[in-house]
């Protein structure tokens, strides 16, 4: 059930309560691909880290350690011991983006495991399948995601492709729900919208899928080439057309910049693997900017990575330790920086929602849109 609290223009302050816990929106969903945020970070850190909710990949967890082994040991909350409200992404964009040889018919999609070449078919149907046995609170339907640019022939067939899908994943996952052995028999499911940098195909798309009444809606298909501005465009042109008493998610996005953007226009959910993968690479987000801690004028900076940070790294280590820790290629630095750049990420939701709630939403984001991806 989402709650719309507070509107500031386009933009809304909501919760969205699922049988694992209420999630204040916007909000950030942070990365756990195969069960596990990458850079050393387990659930027990997640609780000082402001996470409300994670994301896990069907993909990865079919291919390793199967979802069979999943379910048998109780479904991901138990396995990864996070009991907070958990995503699973359906596999539809993995497979366009890591698996090879992929041969796509109406059926669905036969692919190359990029783990050990097997060859692996999922459609809708075992896509759900898939993601009932992970027991996640939400399920994604199993899409197509194009890459941009992309023809509009291609785009509005796949997208069309799309919708019977999605279809299908919904009697699918309503089947699984009514199993006696459903492990989370409450799964709710996410629809998305496809159709390319095309707004006659989105806004149909939307209309379409709006009928399914499904428990929330994604926009797919963005960040996926196309430049910022169009990624805007579309946004502008499919939100008008979402309904309002549901979750709207803006998949796979995006800098603190682009966050801010969509949210102005409405969206209310996010996921990106930048802040763990840009830690990992030693790229920090403060509230002055991005630092690198690789740079050498850290050397004998005793001050800690952001001083406007409370976060437990912040709160402890200098910048010189930090830069230590990389150049000696210690896997501490990395752990020690995913934890700061989570912290800062739910930071700047807890910091939007709260500007959304006292009506200074617009000045937040005027004064914070450039900062926040200054390099310095
Ligand atoms: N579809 C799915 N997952 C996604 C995307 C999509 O289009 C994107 C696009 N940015 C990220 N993750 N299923
Ligand atoms: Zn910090």
């Amino acid at each position: 059930m989402y709650r719309l609290i507070k509107n500031c223009g386009p933009a809304r302050r909501g919760e969205f309560e699922t049988p694992h816990g209420t999630i204040q929106m916007p909000a950030f969903m942070n990365v756990a691909t195969a069960g596990a945020i990458k850079g050393a970070v387990s659930a027990l850190d997640l609780k000082n880290l402001k996470c409300q909710v994670q994301l896990c990949n069907t993909y990865h967890l079919h291919l390793r350690p199967g979802d069979e082994t999943v379910r048998t040991l109780g479904g991901l909350h138990e396995f990864t011991r996070w009991d907070g409200p958990i995503l699973t992404d359906s596999g539809g964009f993995q497979v366009f983006s890591l698996a090879k040889l992929r041969n796509i018919t109406e059926d669905g999609v036969t692919f190359a495991s990029h783990i050990d070449g097997r060859k692996i078919f999922m459609g809708p149907e075992e896509s759900m399948k898939i993601q009932s046995n992970l027991a996640s609170t939400i399920a994604m339907a199993f899409d197509e995601c194009v890459q941009n640019p992309a023809p509009y022939e291609y785009a509005r067939e796949s997208c069309e492709r799309t919708i019977r899908w999605l279809k299908r994943s919904k009697a699918a996952l309503d089947r699984l729900n009514r199993e006696p052995g459903a492990i989370n028999p409450r799964q709710m499911l996410f629809g998305i919208n496809q159709g390319s940098t095309y707004e006659d195909l989105r806004i149909d798309c939307m209309k379409r899928i709006r009928e399914l009444d499904l428990d929330g809606y994604a926009i797919g298909g963005l960040a996926v080439g196309e430049r910022s501005e169009e990624m805007y465009r579309i946004i502008d042109a499919v939100i008008p057309e979402m309904p309002q008493d549901k979750p709207r998610y803006l998949m796979g996005v995006g800098t603190p910049e682009n966050i801010l953007e969509a949210v102005k226009r409405g969206v209310d959910l996010f996921d990106c693997v930048m802040p763990t993968r840009n830690a990992r690479h030693g790229h920090v987000f403060t509230w002055q900017g991005r630092r690198n801690l690789f740079n050498a004028k850290y050397e004998l900076d005793e001050s800690p990575l952001d001083s406007d940070c409370d976060c437990p790294v912040c709160r402890n280590f200098s910048r010189a330790y930090l830069h230590h820790l990389f150049k000696s290629g210690e896997m501490l630095a990395m752990r020690l920086c995913v934890m700061h750049n989570i912290y800062f990420y739910n930071s700047l939701f807890e910091k939007i929602r709260a500007s959304l709630d006292n009506g200074t939403f617009e000045r937040y984001y005027q004064d914070n849109l450039k900062v926040l991806n200054r390099r310095i």
